[in-house]
């Protein structure tokens, strides 16, 4: 059974829903810029329209409330309402829909999750070294700030950063998410080490001026995947098991939940490949100055994202060319017997959900557990009637059931990703993730429910029902 006051959500974020890319004095953002050039998104699309919330907001709030839900999570735009990047300068227009989004989910009963950067730098600050740039987390702690006391007196679950592991290898890594670099085994952990002191800051921040008053909960958005070796019975597989998940999971858990610090298998593994390939000055791992905030318990809650499962092998063939994937020296290996129907990279894997919960609450001391993100997505022809999604979410919410009640796990909600088809990133609108159906051919962008989109209605009232009695 589910904890009375448990959350039944759903997710978006803002480049992928809101369109109005340039309405009423909205900054660019990476993602416009990125976007914009040649052979970055499948079909050279673009989020300049998207699902447009930007006007049809009062629709999605229509959607939230078809569903049942009891929590809404979305992103907010930093350029959108600090054009560029700074409090120097607010749209106060930016500010005004924001407010009237909160104010519609309140007025329907409905708590908002709201995090602060879902990918979306202004372009501004990413002219000026952006997340490679240690001021970029003072700019962000800033902006944070101003969000706090702007939004803060009606919400009370915040997450600063949505999955810096996706920002720091993709975006500058592999150069498939915005801003598009390719620096491989050097600008994702410079970047990753930024995101950890930007949203350190932010929560000393909330702790510090906002906590008392506003009595909110503060975290960040950590995405993995449930890992197991390729051979189980194979200590080489074992062992680069547990390196990717220290590359992964442990790369800004343990800084967070245990010692204020990279793993040791991630420092060792780079100091030492840093020296061997003859890098200049220090290793490219950077190190946590004791001069600022700590890093260490700042997280009032574990915000996990989770899609799907490996299985793990040592070595993986990368050699010694300079990448984190010969850093980490481990292969993924996709188990051919999870079916994966949508996106390549997504196995449905359910029951790797609730070892990965087990796992967090061994490893981080029993934290209380929101899952913000989890869904699976179609791809080619689309059904309105998705028997496949609606089996995902039911096995998934019941593996979620189990972890709570066999094995004790705190989870104190579950966010289904996403309540709309929506921008999804390099895939453009490819990969439909949503629990509405949105017709990107109609100006008017119509929603229509998707069977998987009943099923979770249905799944919420009958728990609901359960929890009320
Ligand atoms: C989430 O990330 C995002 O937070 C969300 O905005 C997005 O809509 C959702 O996923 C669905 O994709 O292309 O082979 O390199 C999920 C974690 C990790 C999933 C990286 C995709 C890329 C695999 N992501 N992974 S690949």
């Amino acid at each position: 059974m589910f904890p009375r006051d448990f959350a039944w959500g759903a997710g978006t974020a803002a480049y992928q829903i809101e369109g109005g890319w340039q309405a009423d004095g909205k900054g660019p953002s990476i993602w416009d810029t990125f976007c914009h050039e040649k052979g970055r998104v499948f079909g050279e699309q673009n989020g300049d329209e998207a699902c447009n919330s930007y006007e049809l907001w009062e629709k999605d709030l229509e959607c939230i409330q078809q569903l049942g839900l009891t929590h809404y999570r979305l992103s907010l735009s930093w350029a959108r309402l600090l054009p560029d990047g700074t409090t120097r300068h607010v749209n106060q227009k930016g500010v005004q829909y924001y407010n009237k989004v909160l104010d519609g989910l309140l007025a329907c009963n409905v708590s908002p999750m709201v995090t602060l950067y879902h990918f979306d730098l202004p372009q501004a600050l990413q002219d000026q070294g952006g997340w490679k740039s240690a001021g970029t987390a003072t700019l962000f702690d800033s902006y944070a700030k101003f969000c706090f006391q702007t939004f803060g007196d009606r919400v009370k679950l915040w997450i600063t950063i949505n999955e810096p592991y996706v920002c720091a290898k993709l975006g500058h890594e592999d150069g498939i998410h915005a801003p598009g670099l390719k620096e491989p085994g050097v600008a994702a952990y410079l970047v990753g080490h930024n995101m950890l002191r930007a949203h350190a800051m932010a929560w000393h921040s909330y702790d510090c001026f906002y906590r008392t008053e506003q009595k909110g909960a503060v975290s960040l958005a950590i995405n993995s995947d449930w890992l197991e070796p390729l051979h189980a019975g194979r200590t080489e597989d074992i062992a680069a098991t547990e390196r990717q998940l220290a590359f992964t999971l442990g790369w800004f858990a343990w800084p967070v939940f245990v010692t204020g610090d990279y793993p040791e298998t991630m420092r060792s593994a780079i100091d030492a490949r840093s020296k061997k390939l003859g890098c200049s000055g220090s290793s490219r791992l950077p190190s946590f100055s004791k001069d600022e905030p700590a890093i260490l318990g700042t997280a009032d809650f574990f915000a996990l994202n989770y899609y799907t499962s490996r299985n793990i092998e040592a070595g993986g063939g990368y050699g010694e060319t300079l990448c984190m994937k010969s850093d980490r020296d481990a292969g993924e290996v996709l188990d051919p017997s999870w079916p994966i129907c949508g996106v390549s990279w997504l196995a449905v894997v359910p029951r790797g959900l609730r070892k990965l919960l087990m796992y967090i609450k061994d490893a981080f001391n029993n934290p209380a557990v929101y899952i913000t993100e989890n869904g699976f997505s179609q791809v080619g022809q689309l059904q309105i009637e998705d028997v496949q999604r609606s089996e995902f979410y039911k096995d998934t919410i019941l593996e979620v059931a189990k972890a709570i009640q066999e094995d004790g796990v705190n989870v104190r909600g579950y966010f289904a990703w996403s309540l709309l088809d929506n921008f999804e990133w390099a895939d453009g609108f490819s990969a439909r993730f949503g629990l509405f159906h949105v017709d990107f051919t109609d100006a008017r962008r119509s929603r229509t429910i998707y069977q998987s989109g009943r099923e979770y209605a249905k799944i919420i009232s009958k728990y609901k029902c359960a929890q009320s009695k």
